[in-house]
């Protein structure tokens, strides 16, 4: 953020909290209400967890606006970085008896001529059966179903994993306070993470819904859109069992993103 900006936007927002302190007559009692709980949040692990679920997707909208390519989507707060590297064929680091049903997520990534991208990484994080995010939520091996993978030579990719369920925001802690204070329930619709890139293009954090999933409609996180929706697929024919050598039935969820340029990686020479 420019020096300018910053100083004009922070000073919006301080003129915007002050009349809003005034309007409702906030007392000090409650104002050291309000810095406690934001304190509170970081202490009990809950990280950007409180800020995310109220206001990331709006972010994330103004990030859309006028852009080519695939949506962006909401990050979250349980993101980590140095995700394991995964070895072809991809599966996601996972428990011997890892619960949940088997779940294939495949896809192509292109640019916007259409033409694919060999060499895209994929930095996948979701939660496990229970609903919980490894290194964030105790026992839970860490890195479990969190993972970094490539698009092969055509632009394709594929690793299998586990379906994850609606994540519930936990409701003991100080985001889960908040929301039962509101009256709001507490639920996310299943979804998978995955930040997309390439040195050549503009990294994309993007997040993707099962079509049909419960809470849809009513995100605690306000952060489902139409774009970010993809069929989930029921694999439970022999043939089709058979032709991925399993034997138990699977799921299979396609999902192709298209990237952009990243103009600040053109020199400034060229762009001009
Ligand atoms: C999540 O998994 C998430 O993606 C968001 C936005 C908030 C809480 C938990
Ligand atoms: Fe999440």
């Amino acid at each position: 953020m420019e020096n300018n900006r910053l100083k004009t936007v922070v000073e919006d927002l301080e003129q915007v909290l002050l009349e809003f302190m005034r309007k409702h007559l906030v007392t000090h009692e409650e104002y050291r209400l309000v810095t406690d709980l934001l304190i509170h949040t970081v202490k009990a692990g809950e990280e950007s967890l409180l800020y995310d679920v109220f206001f990331e997707a709006q972010a994330t909208d103004l990030g859309n606006v006028g852009r080519k390519g695939s949506l962006e989507a909401i990050e979250g707060p349980f993101y980590l970085k140095g995700a394991p590297e995964l070895t072809a064929p991809y599966v996601m680091p996972q428990r011997p008896e890892e619960a949940g049903d088997l779940l294939f997520f495949n896809g192509r990534v292109t640019n916007a001529e259409g033409q694919p991208i060999a060499g895209v990484e994929l930095d996948v994080w979701h939660a496990d059966a229970l609903g919980l995010y490894s290194n964030i939520h105790s026992n839970i091996p860490e890195w479990n179903l969190r993972g970094r993978f490539h698009t092969d030579g055509n632009g394709n990719f594929e690793v299998r994993t586990v379906l994850p369920p609606p994540y519930e925001i936990p409701k003991d802690g100080p985001t889960g306070t908040v929301l039962s204070a509101l009256g709001r329930h507490f639920f996310r619709p299943a979804h998978l993470h995955v930040k997309v890139s390439h040195r050549d293009y503009r990294t994309l954090t993007s997040q993707l819904y099962f079509r049909g999933g419960k809470y849809l409609d009513s995100d605690v996180a306000s952060a489902v859109r139409d774009g970010l929706v993809a069929d989930l697929i029921k694999h439970e024919s022999g043939s089709e069992m058979s032709k991925r050598n399993l034997s138990a039935s699977y799921f299979e969820l396609t999902y192709d993103f298209e990237l952009t340029y990243d103009f600040a990686s053109i020199p400034k020479e060229l762009s001009a």
